[in-house]
């Protein structure tokens, strides 16, 4: 399997509230540079850089006024003098005005974002399309008739909706590489998010339409973060009803459960006949994740990556979260193994 790589991920490195004050954020660059090492290591496949791509490849997921919002928060914030990283300390809670974009800076940064967890930095911009641009170099492959392909994204992305960022993620790579498999002939896509939080983002981009299959696994909404979305409930609207799947699991979640909900996942995935598969691909559900509650071990990350290619499609693994950067090698790298694995005994 070919990684796709891009070092302009090391251009982001933010900060977040934690417990009351600024630190360095869980989300920073030793996580990539910690995957690749592995996928070095055991000899994944060759390694390839990202190429650039076009704007208007993120605005067919995003919207236009967005996009353009990330490409130029930073000029607009370091304009008013200020040179720590810009957060945003206002939202539009339910009935206060939407209608409007604001002009200044800060009113800009609480209408395009769901938390403060997504800090936009000097470089945030060059790592966020360098990690689109990483997601489609993956999509072209396979389009390109590979059978399989890793994007490491960093920053992550399921938590960027059309219109606001978040939860460390700015531009949805699973969504924008999705959008392009659409794009370049393919009727259905499915998207499985296996991250420990639920891909809300994926979610929203897609809520309305049939032919893209949102399936995620992830931790009850009332004790987990995004919180306010992933409810079993949430199924779709108008021509997407029915094609959005939330699987919510128990806090202490192991892999004799995981692997029960994850099997009922790919079986709607394979009822849906799609004709790729992009994985949203997060570890975070690792026993000993700093900011998660599930205990799934490294060895489980085999089978489930066995499990994944019982869907046999071509299959897009995309890289999300996954906080124990100790661990995150292995663990991200042993989906790909199991994967590769399953699928090679497949066809033989
Ligand atoms: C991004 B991804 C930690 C609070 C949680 C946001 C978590 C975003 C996770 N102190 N902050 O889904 O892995
Ligand atoms: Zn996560």
């Amino acid at each position: 399997m070919l990684t796709v790589f891009n070092p302009a991920h090391r251009l982001h490195h933010g900060t977040e509230l934690k417990d009351g004050t600024l630190a360095p954020s869980f989300e920073k660059p030793s996580r990539a540079d910690t995957v690749l090492a592995r996928v070095t290591e055991v000899g994944l496949g060759r390694v390839i850089d990202a190429t650039s791509y076009d704007r208007l490849c993120y605005v067919r997921a995003h919207s236009e006024r967005y996009v353009r919002f990330l490409e130029s928060a930073w000029a607009q914030w370091s304009a008013t003098g200020r040179t720590h990283d810009a957060l945003p300390l206002v939202w539009p809670v339910r009935d206060l005005a939407t209608a409007v974009e604001p002009a200044f800076i800060d009113g800009k940064l609480g209408f395009f974002a769901m938390d403060a967890g997504a800090p936009i930095t000097a470089t945030t911009w060059d790592a966020v399309k360098g990690s689109a641009d990483v997601a489609l170099t993956g999509a072209d492959l396979i389009l390109a008739g590979h059978s399989s392909a890793f994007a490491l994204c960093r920053p992550p992305g399921h938590h960027a909706a059309r219109e606001y960022m978040g939860g460390y993620c700015y531009l949805n790579n699973a969504a924008i590489a999705a959008q392009r498999l659409l794009d370049q002939g393919a009727r259905r896509v499915a998207v499985l998010d296996v991250d420990f939080h639920h891909g809300n983002g994926t979610q929203n981009i897609f809520y309305d339409r049939a032919d893209v299959l949102f399936v995620s696994l992830h931790g009850e909404p009332s004790i987990s973060y995004p919180y306010f979305s992933g409810y079993e409930s949430e199924t779709g609207v108008d021509d997407g009803k029915g094609y959005t799947f939330n699987l919510p699991l128990p806090r202490g979640t192991d892999w004799a459960l995981y692997q029960q909900a994850l099997a009922r996942a790919i079986d709607k995935i394979k009822s849906f006949q799609p004709d790729q598969l992009v994985v949203s691909l997060g570890v975070d559900t690792f026993e000993n994740d700093p900011i998660s509650h599930f205990k799934l071990r490294s060895e489980d990350y085999l089978p489930m990556g066995e499990l994944i290619a019982c869907v046999g499609v071509p299959t897009l693994f995309v890289m999300e979260g996954g906080y124990m950067v100790d661990e995150i090698g292995v663990n991200a790298v042993n989906v790909l193994l199991g994967y590769e694995q399953a699928s090679a005994s497949a066809s033989r």
